[in-house]
């Protein structure tokens, strides 16, 4: 496996190259161009410049997350074939600069949902938290909450877009007609469209899991199962139509079984991300540390699962929590520095052990 850091960018991130390059075993900066917008062309130039930045550190910018894709795709509207082609240049410039794994959702409207950004854990960290009984039919006051840190602090959030945001209305009216089934032959269109042009490329799709995955706000969502993540897979059978096998986002939902979905599918996860999360009774779930005991997703059978597949795609710590002098405005929320680089340390712990045991063997 090789392991990566998800990075927002100068001027976008507080966490500097030099921090990350000293947390041991990061190879590769997952990065994206996040001022554009779903839709947009990414042009040479600007990725040239992440290029640049990244050089001197000598990380690797193979993995982008996310290429987000314009509703109108989701929607199935007509103008989505012009957004189809934009997005097909997309790829064909990325891969200029030997990117080789897209992260995506297809998630309509929203991304990640959470009612609460920074709730305490109880020893003196926060993290990001759910709280079932805060989701009401109406996503404003959800979308407001968001917002609310965007304009206090200047932080946007990708999936959050404000100019999305203040067309909220619209955008759920244009969403009526999507059913679960629409959804799915709209991902289908999207994919049998783009498939050619990422074995030309050599440039793996790798869906992200939704999150949370179940329905929200009459919103279908289709990325929610096993179930789903097989049908997907038949759906499009190509090597290049892969997973961003999510665990904590999978996992909000008690029930999904996420190391049985490794060994099941490993050859098609491009990109493992790895999160911990804490279930209540009530269906309120928190985020945890990285470390086993401290959630209930069962982050050792994952990490096992893919040590026994010999995993060799890319990995991340995916949220953590905010320590010691983070906090709402220091930190973007879920992206911390010391949280996820003692996830990191504790991934790289039990795989060095792992492949102890192996060579031993
Ligand atoms: C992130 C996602 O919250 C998460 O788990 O990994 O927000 C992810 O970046 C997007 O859904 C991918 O498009
Ligand atoms: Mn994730």
């Amino acid at each position: 496996m090789k392991m990566t850091w998800r990075w927002y960018g100068r001027g976008n991130d507080q966490i500097k190259l030099s921090d990350i390059k000293q947390i041991p075993g990061v190879e590769g900066i997952v990065w994206a161009l996040h001022d554009k917008m779903p839709g947009e062309v990414w042009e040479l130039d600007e990725i040239a410049a992440v290029q640049q930045q990244l050089k001197p550190y000598g990380f690797n910018m193979d993995v982008v997350e996310s290429v987000n894709v314009h509703d109108d795709i989701k929607i199935g509207l007509p103008t989505r074939d012009q957004y189809i082609e934009n997005y097909k240049q997309t790829i064909k410039n990325l891969s200029r600069f030997g990117v080789k794994v897209i992260c995506y959702n297809f998630m309509p409207v929203f991304d990640w949902t959470r009612t609460d950004l920074f709730h305490p854990v109880g020893d003196g960290s926060t993290a990001l938290y759910y709280e079932a009984g805060k989701i009401h039919d109406d996503p404003k006051e959800m979308a407001d909450y968001v917002m609310s840190f965007t304009e206090k602090y200047n932080m946007t959030f990708p999936g959050w877009e404000p100019e999305r945001m203040a067309k909220l209305d619209e955008l759920f009216e244009k969403y009526k007609p999507v059913t679960k089934e629409k959804l799915w032959e709209n991902l289908k269109y999207f994919l049998e469209a783009i498939m050619p042009t990422c074995r030309e490329c050599d440039i793996k799709m790798a869906i992200h899991m939704d999150d949370p995955p179940w329905d929200i706000f009459g919103l279908p969502r289709l990325m929610v199962d096993a179930a789903a993540v097989d049908k997907f897979l038949s759906m499009v059978d190509d090597p290049c139509n892969c997973l961003t096998l999510c665990s904590g986002s999978l996992n909000a939902n008690p029930d999904n079984n996420v190391a049985d979905i490794v060994r099941k599918h490993c050859d098609r996860i491009a990109f493992a991300h790895i999160r911990n999360i804490k279930h209540f009774d009530n269906g309120d779930f928190s985020e945890a540390s990285h470390r086993d005991c401290d959630g209930d997703t069962g982050i050792l059978d994952i990490l096992r699962a893919y040590h026994d597949c010999g995993f060799d795609g890319y990995i991340r710590p995916d949220h953590g929590r905010h320590l010691w002098d983070e906090g709402p405005g220091t930190v973007r929320p879920g992206y911390g520095l010391y949280d996820r680089a003692l996830g990191i340390m504790y991934m790289l712990g039990a795989w060095d052990l792992m492949d102890k045991e192996a060579e031993q063997k």
